[in-house]
């Protein structure tokens, strides 16, 4: 009896599956406008993005700056509920299943870092955020894609860009937001996500949770060698800074300082903010950090636009690693000149 009933409910979950499968197609879509696709739409910009995503962040910022107004439509990752980009309705507005989409007369735009130069060209005011003289619009572009992650693989470019680092310093805020989120949740990613190595880390870290991050060494080794680039990266913007300032072009604020408030985000959200923004260490990027937290756009792009999960995690972090000092230690000193 036991038997029958247990493959009864094997054979309805593989229905199921198999069912949901078929409706939840997923895959690549390149960056830019596609004008083949039309989207049910009420305004002439609309913005899917997520309260704590950095890639959403980036594009609220810029609509912001640009002064563009926009309908904004909240979907959930699993950082902050489930995995509503798994959905039916999302996968027809982004079938590659992730955040953000730019939406403009109906047609979608993907990829943040295109999306920047799509707002930029199609706003009445691009020169607020864009240089005049192409040599400069080169030099920007140099900034922005340092703080960019262009594609869907976060390990391939931490050598490269800040962007792709912040990723994998991410994961203490993971761990910890993961504490939050029922087991069911993270689960559905392993079913049905296109990028099954997300998957898997975020059902590990809801196994781990933060504490028992530490011992999972691989991905330590990871996020040290994040944690390591980031400080070239962070270099070269101090460098930056010190020969140009007070923004990163210079006397213009631009699409490049518009990416960047993003990336220091997140440093401060996971908790790296008195490790890699204090004066000692860089302080043109120390004095950067407090002018871009003083612009309008950081109220009402970031914080006016927060998540209660944002602040769980960041306290959960500090309360854990304060009853738990070796863990600042394992952080901040393990696999030290193994990365570079
Ligand atoms: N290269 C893409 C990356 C987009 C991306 O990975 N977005 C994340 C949020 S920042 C996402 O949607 N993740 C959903 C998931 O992996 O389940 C971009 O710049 O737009």
């Amino acid at each position: 009896m036991i038997m029958a009933t247990f493959i009864t409910a094997l054979a309805f979950f593989f229905v199921w599956f198999l069912w949901e499968k078929q409706h939840r197609k997923t895959h690549t879509m390149a960056g830019g406008i596609h004008k083949n696709i039309t989207l049910p739409h009420e305004q002439e910009f609309e913005l899917y993005h997520n309260a704590l995503s950095q890639c959403s962040k980036k594009v609220r910022i810029c609509l912001d700056e640009l002064k563009i107004p926009y309908k904004g439509h909240h979907i959930h990752l699993i950082e902050t509920g489930y995995y509503e980009t798994l959905s039916r309705h999302f996968l027809k507005v982004n079938p590659a299943a992730i955040l953000p989409v730019l939406v403009h007369n109906g047609h979608p735009v993907y990829e943040s870092h295109d999306i920047l130069a799509y707002a930029a060209a199609h706003s009445s005011t691009p020169q607020l955020l864009v240089p005049e003289s192409s040599e400069k619009q080169k030099e920007m572009q140099y900034w922005v894609d340092k703080a960019s992650f262009i594609g869907d693989d976060a390990e391939a470019g931490i050598k490269v860009s800040a962007g792709y680092c912040s990723g994998f310093l991410s994961v203490p805020m993971f761990a910890a937001g993961m504490t939050f989120i029922p087991l069911r949740y993270p689960l559905i990613g392993l079913l049905f996500h296109r990028l099954k190595f997300r998957a898997v880390l975020f059902s590990l870290f809801k196994i781990t949770g933060l504490k028992g991050l530490t011992k999972v060494t691989p991905i330590m080794r990871k996020m040290a060698a994040a944690r390591d680039y980031m400080h070239k990266h962070l270099s070269e913007l101090e460098h930056q800074l010190n020969q140009e300032g007070p923004w990163i072009m210079g006397d213009q604020f631009t699409l490049a300082d518009v990416s960047w408030m993003g990336v220091l985000e997140r440093l401060r959200e996971a908790d790296w903010e008195v490790y890699y923004l204090s004066e000692q260490q860089y302080p043109k990027l120390e004095q950067y950090w407090k002018q871009l937290k003083g612009r309008k756009s950081y109220q009402t792009a970031i914080l006016d636009n927060g998540h209660h999960s944002i602040d769980k995690s960041l306290q959960l972090i500090k309360d854990t690693k304060e009853r738990n000092p070796k863990m600042v230690e394992i952080f901040e000193n393990s696999f030290i000149g193994q990365n570079l």
